[in-house]
């Protein structure tokens, strides 16, 4: 999992700081110190962690957290805006030209990914906006390297134009050049020989199909996996060619980060897209944002907390508390948390991104599409009140009727049951633990840490009002019936 370690890192340097009203000069010197050893670790360049602390630093105390409220919060909200500003504050577009064709040139090293992520792009303009490609296969030194990209356009039904090993690279992209022209191609990609390292002779190369090409996009292709090489390497290429953005490949591996943070930070130029996996659909915008909140080991949970967190309070949690503490949550309880979670989104999107949080038992109910839901509500509509209110009496003949009854097998209902029983149990230990059970539950899932119980508050609010809500339903209902 890529960030792993650096994610845990910094989160056990901020978790130190949870729970504390006021946080001293010497707490903020030591979570700054661990901050900073963790970048280094995770093989960020050594300005950019110098940098960072020292801006992260000059902000907490600027802002005066150590005075303020909840000031492992604000120490969360400031890493995460200045991880987001060290690689870039936002999405950059491909360049695109006024008149057809745009130009892509590719560069990196051997390996890097460049032919993969030809084929990604193109594949990528072709479903999003019907583009009509042209690949230009560059690379002479491997007859392998033409085969591949001459695949990959096979695979993504795009056009390769090829002369073989023998002609001049830059021969073959004047002459493809003119082929795009011909055909009206809306996008050309020159896809280039890479070394294994930096050498003369290449760079010459590139910089003489650069003069050719008057490409509108330089794409420098580096493996993310390669750390601070990535940068070395990135430094290397800009010098020579300027390029005008950077793709980061091998993202699904298990990078340390140290190149992610350090690109944008070293060569002023934007990294556009990221490589997650061998597929051709691997191809993600890079959003700086996320990928801060992902590096925290937080997905995209803090834009859901600030949407939230205006009107999280004290009060309800402590309501549902006490609802919790007379143990009643049952299946209708139940149904409304599933709808509640749905209703929140594409939550398994969310979770995905979240280190450890996809294979949360308690949490496997958020990865319901709709139609699960329909079965889970079709199950709970199949049991009387009792079963409902009182689900211990559930035994196994009344576990059949209720799949007979629902049309769903018998294992389903079991496996419900199950999850039910998770998420009660989960309650229970919050209720019992002041909340801690919950923020346990949140800690083993990778996240939360920092957070300050803010999910499990946000969480506890949320069914706290259903709880209460369906307690009046339900009293009202069971007075009627008597
Ligand atoms: N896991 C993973 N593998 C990738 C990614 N991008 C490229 N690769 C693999 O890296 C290897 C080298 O890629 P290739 O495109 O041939 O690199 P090139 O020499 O720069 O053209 C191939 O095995 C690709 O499948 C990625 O984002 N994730
Ligand atoms: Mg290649």
């Amino acid at each position: 999992m890529a960030f792993e370690g650096l994610t845990e890192r910094l989160q056990n340097a901020m978790k130190k700081l949870r729970g504390k009203g006021k946080i001293s000069e010497g707490d903020l010197r030591d979570t700054m110190r661990e901050i900073r050893l963790a970048l280094l670790e995770a093989d960020v360049n050594f300005d950019v962690v110098k940098d960072f602390v020292k801006t992260v630093r000059d902000r907490a105390v600027g802002t005066k957290v150590l005075e303020g409220l909840n000031p492992a919060q604000q120490i969360v909200k400031i890493v995460d805006e200045e991880l987001t500003k060290t690689m870039g504050e936002t999405a950059v577009p491909l360049n695109k030209s006024s008149k057809i064709p745009t130009v892509i040139m590719m560069a990196g090293l051997q390996g890097a990914g460049k032919t993969t992520t030809v084929g990604k792009l193109a594949n990528r303009l072709k479903t999003e906006e019907k583009a009509r490609p042209l690949m230009i296969a560059a690379d002479v030194y491997r007859p392998a390297a033409i085969d591949q990209l001459v695949t990959v356009g096979k695979q993504i039904d795009v056009p390769v134009f090829e002369m073989g090993t023998d002609t001049d690279p830059v021969e073959i992209v004047r002459q493809g050049l003119a082929k795009a022209e011909a055909d009206h191609n809306d996008y050309v990609f020159i896809d280039t020989a890479g070394r294994l390292q930096i050498d003369e002779q290449l760079m010459d190369e590139l910089a003489r199909i650069k003069e050719l090409a008057h490409p509108d996009e330089i794409m420098l292709v580096v493996d993310a996996m390669t750390g601070q090489n990535a940068v070395a390497t990135a430094k290397g290429f800009d010098d020579k060619l300027d390029v005008t953005g950077v793709i980061l490949t091998k993202l699904d591996g298990d990078t340390r980060g140290g190149a992610a943070l350090s690109i944008r930070a070293v060569t002023g130029k934007p990294i556009k897209f990221v490589g997650e996996g061998e597929k051709m659909s691997d191809l993600d915008v890079f959003h700086p944002d996320r990928m801060a909140s992902r590096i925290l080991g937080m997905g995209d949970m803090l834009s859901l907390i600030e949407k939230t967190q205006k009107d999280v309070d004290e009060k309800h949690a402590k309501e549902l508390t006490e609802k919790m503490r007379e143990n009643s949550f049952d299946f209708n309880d139940f149904l409304d948390q599933m709808q509640q979670i749905q209703k929140m989104g594409p939550m398994d999107q969310i979770m995905k991104m979240i280190p450890g949080m996809a294979n949360n038992p308690a949490l496997a109910n958020a990865k319901m599409d709709p139609k699960d839901l329909e079965h889970v509500k079709a199950v709970i509509y199949s049991m009387t009140e009792q079963e409902r209110t009182e689900p211990d009496v559930l035994n196994p003949s009344r576990r059949r009727r209720i799949a007979a009854g629902s049309g769903r097998p018998v294992q389903e209902v079991n496996r419900m049951i199950k999850q039910f029983n998770q998420m009660k149990k989960m309650m229970n230990q919050v209720s019992n633990g002041n909340m801690s059970g919950m923020q346990n539950m949140m800690n083993n899932a990778g996240m939360g840490n920092a957070l300050g119980g803010k999910m499990g508050q946000m969480a506890m609010k949320s069914m706290s009002r259903r709880i209460k809500k369906n307690k009046k339903r339900r009293n009202s209902l069971r007075r009627r019936r008597k």
